[in-house]
């Protein structure tokens, strides 16, 4: 039996969400162009007016905004209403430039906190339902998502913020907590600490998990749901649209609903910018279809993905996006090589390690080191020298087969790779320091 917090909206028929889209976009586009004076010049530069707009056909008119314009227009420059009307601010995690903000009318928060129920009650939320946010709280989109989605379902909401492990735990086993949400990477953590302090994943009520912001495979999904005795559902968003919710998992967990009712979504080829056919990998780019404080048009996200418009047997009808595969930024090249680190991760997974890594990349002598450290769970470890070096033998040439280039592997002790209560940090790229 399918959940759905707003079957009338989740399962329109496409031509009802098509209507629904070529009607907001009309007059967001006008919007925009009355009030965000960056993006009226990007048009005029281009040519289009708001007239040339009459539905989601003629999006592809529209210029493309990245995050450079985002940085250049910090931070009031893509502000499209009055600051008065504006009740919130959020902000991007991003270590590098000028930090991203974003601003929220009332009615963009419970735009974006229904896709946020939307996506508990995927997971069959529902009033009976404890829901522990440990997504960090603040600046950070993900604690405040979550939590205002558990408010609007009716849970009982437990807003824990990240981090704390021995709290997270007392009040998960204590209050009964039905639904986890945080990154993949602390789930993993809390896992490891729940089995560390001797509890068995039936010992704890958990029945889902909700885990996105940051990239996570196919094994690990497995791993976490083996680990806590849940089923592990993913969920995307990011800042500049307005927070986790973007799209999520249903039940069938075969690519992520996107709410297009708020969002329209495109694939482009990253380095043309040309539109491609669904099913092709590439940049998805989203518009904004009724935000009013921070309207963004044609955001183009890095995160390459997959399309789907297949009928899902859940009863949604609002396309499916896949995993993100990687960023078009964070794919590394290496000896000239493309890796994305999710393909380690499958491999390290595959292989019977933890996700407990980190990826190294440096230039010497004009050459590319790469090397992974891998941790070793207790069970795995060994004090025998030749027993450790023939691991690291094997999961080299597991690890070749993947990625077509030599990686140096380091197998190290437990715990000695650092955890994260928030986003983990998979990759030091060295070769961008110096
Ligand atoms: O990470 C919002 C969020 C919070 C999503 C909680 C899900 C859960 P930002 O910090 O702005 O926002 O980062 C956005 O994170 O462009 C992706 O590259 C990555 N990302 C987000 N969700 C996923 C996911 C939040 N499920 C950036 N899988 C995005 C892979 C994800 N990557």
């Amino acid at each position: 039996m399918s959940n759905y917090f707003q079957p009338e909206i989740e399962t329109a028929s496409r031509e009802e969400v098509l209507a629904i889209q070529n009607e907001k976009i009309v007059k967001q586009v006008k919007h925009v162009y009355e009030n965000v004076k960056y993006y009226r010049d990007l048009m005029d530069k281009k040519g289009v007016k708001p007239e040339d707009i009459k539905g989601v056909d003629d999006i592809k008119k529209l210029p493309f905004l990245t995050k450079d314009d985002l940085r250049e227009a910090y931070p009031y420059g893509l502000l499209a209403t009055d600051i008065k009307n504006c009740v919130r601010i959020h902000s991007t995690s991003g270590t590098t430039g000028k930090r991203v903000v974003a601003f929220y009318t009332q009615n963009d928060v419970d735009m974006w906190e229904e896709c946020c129920a939307r996506a508990i009650v995927a997971t069959g939320g529902s009033k009976d339902d404890v829901v522990q946010v440990a997504y960090g709280y603040g600046l950070f989109t993900g604690g405040a998502g979550l939590h205002g989605g558990s408010h609007k379902v009716g849970c009982l909401t437990l807003p824990m913020s990240s981090g704390n492990t021995d709290r997270q735990i007392q009040f998960m086993m204590d209050l009964n907590a039905t639904v986890l949400c945080c990154t993949p990477s602390y789930a993993a953590y809390l896992g490891e600490s729940l089995a560390e302090r001797g509890y068995k994943p039936e010992d704890n009520k958990l029945r889902a998990g909700i885990f996105g912001a940051e990239p996570w495979t196919q094994e690990m999904r497995e791993q976490i749901e083996k680990s806590l005795g849940i089923k592990a559902y993913d969920i995307y968003g990011l800042t500049e649209m307005s927070g986790p919710g973007v799209a999520f998992e249903c039940e069938e967990q075969k690519g992520m609903h996107i709410n297009e009712d708020h969002f329209y979504v495109e694939t482009i080829d990253p380095k043309t910018g040309e539109v491609l056919p669904d099913g092709s990998e590439g940049e998805i780019v989203f518009t904004c279809l009724d935000k009013e404080a921070f309207p963004l048009l044609r955001y183009r996200t890095k995160d390459i993905c997959i399309l789907n418009r297949e009928k899902c047997s859940c009863g949604r009808t609002h396309v499916r996006m896949s995993k993100p595969l990687g960023r078009s930024d964070d794919m590394m090249i290496i000896r000239g090589v493309n890796v994305f680190p999710s393909q380690i991760e499958t491999v390290l997974l595959q292989e019977g390690y933890t996700p407990n890594y980190q990826i190294v990349v440096d230039r010497v002598n004009n050459t590319d080191t790469f090397d992974i450290y891998v941790e070793l769970s207790s069970d795995k470890f060994s004090d025998k020298v030749a027993e450790i070096q023939q691991r690291e033998r094997d999961l080299n040439s597991a690890m070749k087969s993947m990625l077509g280039i030599n990686p140096k592997i380091h197998l190290v002790a437990p715990k000695s790779i650092e955890r994260s209560e928030g986003k983990a940090v998979r990759v030091i790229d060295k070769r961008k320091l110096h």
